[in-house]
């Protein structure tokens, strides 16, 4: 992929000015033969990228190290970055390869081929119009707090999101925007034995998604933010967003313990505090008034047949409206 992320990189820190043929080969040391080439598979594999005689652009930026790096303002989250151009899943990658990976590390692809949701369930990251996104935690962080990790990313999309919409969570790890997911977060931990190897934070965000591009059983359910007409998204912008809030949340959670700086955020954002909704585990389907997220980042809820007030702290279960999503 390094000559083809050359072009991209090229393409995208000109953004949205117009090159043409002729510079990119002089910028990039290259035949206009080779870029031609290059850019005609980059087409083929579905990239945003338009040729209009000598002229060529893209329709929105795309991934790129250089941009990223230019806007990156954290000590330690989201260095250094990788970049890769297609991948089966970057959390799959970051686990395979966690002792090659430092605290703070993050795994970019521009396409997913077996992208993964929670319980074994699918994540679909079309190329170049999704951030698939990994990061390596190598800090010791005792495994009861591990699930207050997932609220933190969490509250660190919708600070890094709010350039664009105003989006909401879905409790324990759905970004929402009009009624509808544009984002999810999977955190996954490796273990030897009883001692953590590391924690690997997965997000996907559909940016600019194309309607069409979203699977026939998602339609009513996923978005991207460029559908959502909330923008174009530059998503080197908001990676380099998203890293600098998770660092800020994270810095604190780590050294003071502090966690009300992301749980007041999930809590202000929650789509379902305050409401009624379906709690669905292997066994059953309970209807529960939704209170509030407490301190441990659990979902406190009143189940309507028992009345009584519980913690759902179980990432094993679905929550779901009488008819629709949220
Ligand atoms: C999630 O799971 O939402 C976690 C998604 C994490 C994806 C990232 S991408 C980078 C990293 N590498 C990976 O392999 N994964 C992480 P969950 O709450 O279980 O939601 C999965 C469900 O969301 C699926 O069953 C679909 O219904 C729906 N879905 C799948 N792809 C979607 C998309 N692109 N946008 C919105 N919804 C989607």
């Amino acid at each position: 992929m390094t000559f083809k992320q050359d072009i991209i990189d090229a393409l995208t820190l000109a953004y949205p000015q117009i090159l043409t043929f002729e510079n990119l080969a002089s910028e990039l040391m290259a035949s206009q033969e080779r870029v031609v080439q290059s850019v005609t598979e980059l087409q083929e594999q579905n990239y945003p990228i338009s040729t209009q005689g000598k002229d060529i652009h893209l329709a929105y930026p795309l991934l790129s190290v250089p941009a990223i790096l230019k806007q990156l303002e954290t000590d330690f989250i989201g260095k250094p970055v990788q970049l890769h151009a297609r991948m089966d899943s970057t959390n799959s990658y970051a686990k395979e390869n966690l002792t090659d990976l430092i605290n703070g590390e993050i795994i970019l692809a521009h396409e997913q081929t077996a992208g993964k949701g929670r319980l074994g369930r699918n994540w679909t990251s079309p190329a170049g119009a999704s951030i698939s996104l990994s990061l390596v935690l190598k800090s010791d962080i005792p495994f009861e707090r591990i699930p207050l990790l997932t609220q933190l990313t969490a509250a660190s999309l919708v600070k890094a999101l709010d350039a664009w919409a105003d989006v909401q969570i879905k409790w324990p790890n759905d970004i929402i925007l009009n009624n509808k997911k544009i984002a999810g977060v999977l955190v996954e931990t490796e273990f030897s034995g009883r001692s953590l190897n590391g924690i690997v934070i997965g997000i996907g965000i559909n940016t600019n998604v194309d309607q069409m591009d979203i699977p026939e059983d998602l339609q009513s359910k996923a978005t991207s933010i460029r559908e959502e007409k909330a923008g174009e998204t530059d998503p080197n912008k908001l990676v380099a967003r998203f890293l600098k809030h998770f660092e800020n949340f994270y810095v604190a959670f780590l050294g003071s313990q502090h966690t009300e700086p992301f749980l007041s955020i999930c809590r202000e954002q929650s789509v379902l505090i305050g409401k009624d909704y379906w709690i669905i585990d292997k066994e059953q389907k309970r209807k529960a008034s939704i209170r509030t997220i407490d301190p441990t980042g659990g979902l406190v809820v009143t189940y309507h047949d028992t009345n009584k007030t519980e913690v759902i702290t179980s990432s094993d279960l679905s929550i779901r409206g009488e008819h629709t999503y949220v």
